[in-house]
């Protein structure tokens, strides 16, 4: 057997990965998920949760200021999220490339909002900017027990 690395989650990088009220709404959650599973990181959290103000609020607060920042906590609230927490080395960066641009016209063509939105208030799904901000968000919006710890039977053929 090839020898696998073991690593406790809380030493790995983790992405909160969110896909919007918009994206429930359009039937694209499959669609999302499965380009994060495809590309090799591992879930480790996963609930459908409808978002209450005040939890939007504090997730977006470095935007409290601008002028879209009421239109988008009605946004986020509008109905229900789905909550992800993806791991494995390098995954917040990735993920951003994943996911494409803020405004989904300026997004390149192969990534999610690139191939799936045409608006920045409409632009299905986010993603942590850096990994504190990971670990900052995936507390945020999950509870204690919510993030499972397990292995996946693939990583000896994805990590080396
Ligand atoms: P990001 O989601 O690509 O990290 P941020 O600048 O962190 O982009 O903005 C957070 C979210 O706020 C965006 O994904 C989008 O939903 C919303 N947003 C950002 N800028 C605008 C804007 O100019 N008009 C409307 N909504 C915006
Ligand atoms: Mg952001």
């Amino acid at each position: 057997a090839v020898p696998r690395r073991i690593v406790a989650s809380s030493e790995v990088e983790q992405s909160y990965i969110m896909i919007k009220p918009d994206g429930v709404q359009r039937g694209l959650v499959g669609e999302i998920i499965s380009r994060f599973e495809k590309k090799g990181f591992l879930l480790k959290g996963l609930k459908l949760f409808q978002c209450p103000k005040d939890l939007a609020q504090e997730h977006y607060k470095d935007l409290k200021d601008k002028p879209f920042f009421p239109k988008l906590i009605d946004y986020i609230t509008s109905g229900p999220v789905v909550c992800m927490a993806w791991e494995g080395d390098g995954v917040v960066a990735s993920a951003r490339k994943l996911i494409g641009a803020t405004n989904p016209l300026q997004a390149e063509p192969g990534t999610i909002r690139g191939d799936l939105a045409v608006q920045t208030g409409r632009n299905v799904v986010h993603g942590s900017d850096s990994p504190d901000n990971g670990k900052r968000e995936i507390e945020l919006w999950f509870k204690e027990g919510e993030v499972c710890q397990w292995e996946s039977v693939q990583a000896p053929w994805l990590i080396e």
